[in-house]
């Protein structure tokens, strides 16, 4: 762990809660927000006590994507390498938030703004405060989608709107993205880290290893075929079928009581 104050972390019952924290600046990256948020994810990866993520911001807003006055263009000098930036920065934790095979919860807060809309659609299940709003702002400063965006908006959304979120920089209501399918819910801003905390509470009850899996067959179905993923289906299930969780799972159903996941 960083320590870093930008990213607070608790873990409690399983949860790891990571709160971006850099609220005046509406919790844009520097460099070393980045880190920190990295860290966190590297955690909720190799600590088997994590057995889900809640990622959310504080203040008013989720975040505003990277720190626009880091790179000043007053300033002179060379062009920055945002290439540089990407590979450096943003995409070992879109990777490391991809590749985790326990649930991540998003709660937005507030505004999601460019790479912070992204790094949100990129978790597992998002809800929103009704007063959040998703802005793809590259478009604002002339750039591309990043953080996942490009492959992400189009996946969930389809071409016709993912382009024209893109190409205008519109901002998207939270209800209304949970209209399009580009988030689960839209909730009464009082209620968001209520309603977040308990479903990432009882997700992280739940049998962490199948629902790993589970996010893994999700994940394999956007570039197998029919046959490739029934394949997968029955060598994944192999594996669940083998694990404690499934045991208890059957058990406390015939035991007509609730199961207790122990995440094996
Ligand atoms: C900010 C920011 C911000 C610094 C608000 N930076 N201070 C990847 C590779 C490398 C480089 C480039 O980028 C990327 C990926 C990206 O994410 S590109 C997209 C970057 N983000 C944006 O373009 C969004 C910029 N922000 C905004 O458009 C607005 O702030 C939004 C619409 C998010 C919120 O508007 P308001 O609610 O009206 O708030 P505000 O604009 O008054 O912001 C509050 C404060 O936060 C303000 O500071 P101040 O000292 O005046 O109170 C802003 O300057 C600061 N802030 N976003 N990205």
């Amino acid at each position: 762990m960083t320590g870093s104050e930008t990213v607070l972390v608790t873990l409690e019952a399983g949860v790891l809660r990571l709160t971006l924290n850099r609220p005046d600046k509406l919790n844009s990256f520097n460099e070393e927000m980045h880190l920190a948020l990295r860290a966190g994810f590297e955690r909720a990866q190799a600590d088997s006590a994590v057995r889900a993520v809640l990622l959310t911001g504080s203040g008013r807003g989720f975040c505003a994507g990277q720190d626009l006055g880091d790179r000043d263009p007053r300033k002179g000098g060379p062009a920055p390498d945002l290439g540089h930036t990407l590979e450096t920065f943003y995409n070992p934790t879109l990777r490391l938030i991809r590749n985790l095979e326990k649930p991540i919860v998003c709660a937005v807060n507030g505004v999601a703004a460019g790479a912070g809309a992204n790094i949100a659609l990129a978790c597992d299940i998002v809800l929103a405060a009704k007063s959040a709003k998703f802005i793809q702002a590259f478009a604002k400063i002339g750039l591309v989608p990043d953080a996942g965006g490009s492959w992400s908006l189009a996946r969930i959304l389809g071409e016709p709107r993912a382009k024209a979120l893109a190409l205008t920089a519109e901002p998207l209501t939270a209800e209304k993205a949970a209209d399009w399918g580009m988030i689960w819910k839209a909730v009464e801003d009082a209620d968001l880290m209520a309603e977040a905390g308990a479903l990432a509470a009882s997700l992280a009850a739940g049998p962490t290893l199948g629902l790993g899996l589970t996010k893994r067959l999700i994940h394999a179905s956007a570039t197998q075929s029919l046959d490739e993923q029934l394949d997968m289906e029955r060598d994944l299930q192999r594996i669940a079928g083998r694990s404690a969780d499934y045991a208890e799972g059957v058990t406390a159903f015939l035991e007509k009581r609730k199961a207790e996941f122990k995440g094996q």
